[in-house]
Formats: structure tokens, sequence, C-alpha cells
């Protein structure tokens, strides 16, 4: 499939995906949801990549849904299409792609991530924003709740206090507030944004990357098990990590006093 919405770039173990509508702040189309789609499934079945970083072009990162998309138009002009099956049809496979990527995940926020926007820079593994970027939960301006996951991340990460004050005021929160709060991992100077993203990147692509993937489940599922339940399931990714090249190569590299070289198997 050619993209016209998306970039996919594949250097050596690094994808990168970027969203690619600069004029309109990248918002999503329906035809760029089936793009992201079809590059995901891509990454997920044959590449050799061990990170993706997803990124926007130009100056935003993402303006959540485009409005004047015609998925959003009813049949005529009486009708409004049903924004809940966009959000099962699009929005819903798109995070759980992202969260069950057999690689870690980076959102690379170059710029203003809005609406879905600031979601899906959530639904990656680590956030790292620009310094002049800014996450803003835009849906109460349009009448709509958070969706594509903030409803989940906000208050589990900054809290119901801000959470609720984020998604109601929909005011721009700055990245540097973001990364204070913990709702982000870091904000980069803007200067050093580049540098930092790609040495992140090569950090992650050399890494075992199972391990990484287990521990995204781990910690996903320590949000809602007991702590019983939780202490079985991390016996149980211990049994198949153990039994992993990566692992059996992280304790040799480590008894010889040497770098080892994980291969993501
Ligand atoms: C846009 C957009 C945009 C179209 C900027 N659409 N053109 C899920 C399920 C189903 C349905 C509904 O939604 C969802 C999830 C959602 O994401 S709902 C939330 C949708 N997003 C928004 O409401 C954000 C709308 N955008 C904004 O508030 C501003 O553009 C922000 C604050 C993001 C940036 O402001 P500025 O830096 O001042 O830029 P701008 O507003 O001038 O935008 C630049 C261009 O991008 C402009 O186009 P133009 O042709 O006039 O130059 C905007 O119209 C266009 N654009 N966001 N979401």
């Amino acid at each position: 499939m050619s993209y016209q919405t998306i970039t996919l770039a594949l250097d050596n173990s690094i994808a990168r995906i970027t969203l690619n509508r600069p004029d309109k702040l990248n918002s999503f189309t329906g035809q760029m949801h089936a793009e992201l789609r079809d590059a995901l499934d891509h990454l997920q079945e044959s590449t050799p990549a061990r990170v993706l970083v997803l990124t926007g072009a130009g100056r935003g990162f993402c303006a959540g849904q485009d409005l004047a998309d015609p998925d959003l138009q009813g049949v005529d002009a009486q009708t409004t299409t049903d924004l809940g099956h966009l959000v099962e049809k699009n929005y819903k496979p798109l995070v759980m792609r992202l969260q069950t990527l057999k690689m870690p995940t980076i959102a690379a926020v170059n710029g203003i991530a809005a609406g879905a926007g600031a979601s899906i820079a959530l639904a990656c593994d680590i956030t790292v924003a620009k310094a002049s970027a800014s996450f803003m939960l835009a849906f109460s301006k349009i009448g709509l709740i958070p969706d594509t996951g903030s409803t989940w991340f906000y208050p589990r990460r900054i809290g119901m206090a801000r959470a609720l004050g984020a998604a109601m005021l929909a005011e721009k929160l700055p990245a540097t507030k973001a990364a204070e709060w913990g709702l982000i991992w870091q904000a980069v100077e803007d200067e050093a944004f580049d540098v930092r993203i790609a040495s992140l990147a090569q950090q992650l692509s050399c890494m075992p990357t199972k391990a990484l993937v287990c521990t995204r489940e781990a910690m996903r599922a320590g949000m809602t098990e007991t702590l019983e339940h939780q202490l079985v399931l991390e016996g149980r990714w211990m049994s198949e990590l153990g039994a992993s090249q990566d692992y059996a190569e992280g304790v040799r590299a480590f008894m010889e006093k040497r770098t080892p070289e994980f291969k993501g198997r």
C-alpha cells in the first residue's frame, strides 16, 4: 500500500511513522486511519524493526479528528453519523495496535497534540515532547468527551483533579507542565529534541525487545490486578523471558564484563 497521509521509514531496526497532513496539523481522516492500520500491521508482521517512533510533520503533532472529514457527515443533511461507530472502527484499533505492538513505541511530540492527538501520544510507551509543544483535551469545546483512551490515561497519570480540569477547561497544557505532572516522560528543549529522539530510539532498538514488550503488558496489568494475581502473572512473564536468548546473553555479558548484544529474541 502506498501512503498519502503518513510516511513509514525504516532505518535498520528503527521504524518511524510520520503523520503527514501538516496543513491540517496532521488531524486524522478515515484514510489516515486506514494507512496507519496498514503500516502498523506491516511492522507487526514483517519487519526487523525493534522500536517505533511516531511523530508529526510540520509544526503540529496531531490535532485529533479532522472535523471536516466526510466520515463525520451523515448520509444526508438531516442525519449525523454515529461517532461511537468511528471510535470503534478507527480509534480503538489504533490504540490497541500501539499497545500490542511487538516493539517499544516512542511518541515524539513535535508540536500541539490536541483531542485524539493527545490520546495517541499517550498510547505510546514513552512520550517525549518539545518544550514548546502542548497537550489539549479539546473535546469539551465541541461538546464531546475525551476519547481514544484519554479518560483512562489522564486520571491514572495525573490524578482526578488535574484530569478533570484538563478535560473540562480544554486549555493547552504546556509540555514542561505535562512532564512535571507525570503525564509524559520528558519535555526537551526544542533545539535538543531531534537528537534526544534519535538517541532514545537507538538505545531502545538495542535492548531486549521481548522484555520491553512484556514490561508494557505487565505494567498495564498491574493497574487493575490484585497484588496476589499480579505476582502470579510476573512469574509467568519471568518463565517466558527466562527462556529467551536475550536473557542468556544478558547474563553471559554481565559475567564477562562486556556490553550485551541483544537480538530481540
Ligand atoms: C483542523 C483541525 C481539525 C480539521 C486544525 N480538523 N482541521 C473521535 C471520534 C469521532 C469523532 C470526533 O472526534 C474524535 C476525536 C477527536 O479528536 S475530537 C477533537 C478534534 N480536535 C479538535 O477539536 C481540535 C481542533 N483544532 C484546534 O483547536 C486548533 O487547531 C489547535 C488548538 C489544535 C491549534 O491551533 P492553531 O495553532 O491556532 O492552528 P489553527 O487552528 O490555525 O490550525 C491550522 C490549520 O489546521 C487550520 O486550517 P486552515 O486551512 O484554516 O489553515 C485548521 O482549520 C486546521 N485544523 N485542527 N481537528
